[in-house]
């Protein structure tokens, strides 16, 4: 039997209701599917905690989770209570830096029962590779003078390693699927970065040459997403790039609280991080509606993660199903709430 250790972070706003969830699901997968046990233990880093002790997490915070074999999160931010840039920076941005999550995973496709903007028959299948720990997520830079002189100055950095890191992660993961790499530039506009990135994705596919490549700048790509999500396979993005296009890959599918995302760490010295692409929601946190769905599949992506691609592809072909028949809530277009999708779940694998 297969023991895991996770450190479950439900963070702030829905966090606190779709990682309770998710985790019931997680529980009677487990018991059900054999082979595989977890032991969750959980923490309440947040801005709450943020509001008590003036960090978002204690200062022994990283030790702790470097113990356990993967962080299960759910989301980071309340602007109301801590500034959204403390509130990332002291908790989701440390952990992947720290804990070198190099690369976030964020697939998307069509599911049934989910209505779409989309309506080709074809639906979509794509996975967003993006890099994670460097780009325009950058600490350096800072504030001048005061009035009408005032400036900010934001620098972005892309070493040679984790530009072609992202990439090689990216033709690897192509081979596995359509063998289909489109890269996300912005070469016309940004004048030192984004060159480099096209310079490094040409170097890196001459090893990879049994996979079509293409490029677009961003602000066509964002758009391609919406008109013809189906032409794409794998999309190797910077930090912010991947971001953007992931919230527009959630959109497209029906709701970005569908969304889900793994923070990975490829060398294997940290614990990898699973959390979905939504945020906190404080627009519906507290009101049992919030969409467990994005969860439950980060869930699967953190078994895959493990190994356990059966008890993955059962995870989702039963999540499916219920959206299938209707069992979602209204961001999707139904009437059930975070528990009542997450209930028909557990009740379906157990059957
Ligand atoms: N699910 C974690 C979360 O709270 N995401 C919101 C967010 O803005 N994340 C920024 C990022 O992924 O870079």
């Amino acid at each position: 039997m297969d023991v895991y250790t996770i450190a479950v972070i439900p963070g702030d706003g829905i966090g606190r209701e779709v990682v309770p969830a998710a985790v019931e699901v997680l529980k009677v997968l487990a018991e059900v599917h054999g082979g595989f046990h977890f032991k969750f233990q959980e923490f309440p880093w947040s801005c709450d905690y943020y509001a008590e002790h003036g960090e978002m997490m204690p200062a022994d915070g990283l030790d702790i989770l470097k113990g356990f074999d993967a962080i299960f999160l759910g989301a980071v931010g309340n602007p109301g209570l801590v500034p959204d840039h403390i509130s990332l920076w002291g908790l989701l941005l440390k952990i992947r830096r720290e804990f070198e999550q190099v690369i976030n995973v964020r697939p998307a496709k069509a599911l049934k029962g989910v209505a779409s903007p989309l309506t080709d028959p074809q639906g979509f299948d794509l996975v967003v590779v993006r890099e994670n720990s460097e780009g325009e997520y950058s600490e350096i830079g800072g504030r001048l003078h005061r009035g009408d002189d005032e400036m900010a100055i934001q620098a972005a950095v892309f070493t040679r390693k984790g530009t072609e890191r992202v990439m090689r992660y990216a033709f690897e993961l192509a081979r596995t699927r359509r063998k289909h790499v489109t890269s996300a530039t912005k070469s016309n506009g940004i004048y030192h970065t984004m060159p480099f990135w096209d310079e490094v994705f040409k170097d890196v596919q001459r090893d990879y040459r049994d996979v079509r490549v293409d490029s677009y700048h961003i602000d066509a790509l964002a758009a391609q997403f919406v008109a013809r999500p189906y032409v794409f396979d794998v999309v190797v993005a910077s930090n912010l790039f991947g971001d953007i296009l992931t919230d527009i890959s959630g959109a497209v599918m029906g709701s970005i609280g569908i969304a889900p995302a793994a923070n990975i760490n490829v060398n294997g010295r940290y614990p990898s991080m699973f959390e979905p692409v939504h945020g906190s929601a404080p627009d519906i946190a507290g009101r049992g509606i919030a969409n467990p769905i994005g969860q439950i599949w980060t869930g699967a992506l953190m078994l895959e993660h493990f190994g356990h691609r059966d008890a993955a592809q059962e995870l989702l072909q039963v999540m499916e199903d219920v959206t299938a028949e209707g069992i979602k809530t209204p961001d999707i277009g139904g009437h059930s709430g975070t528990r009542d999708v997450s209930d028909e779940i557990c009740r379906r694998l157990r059957r």
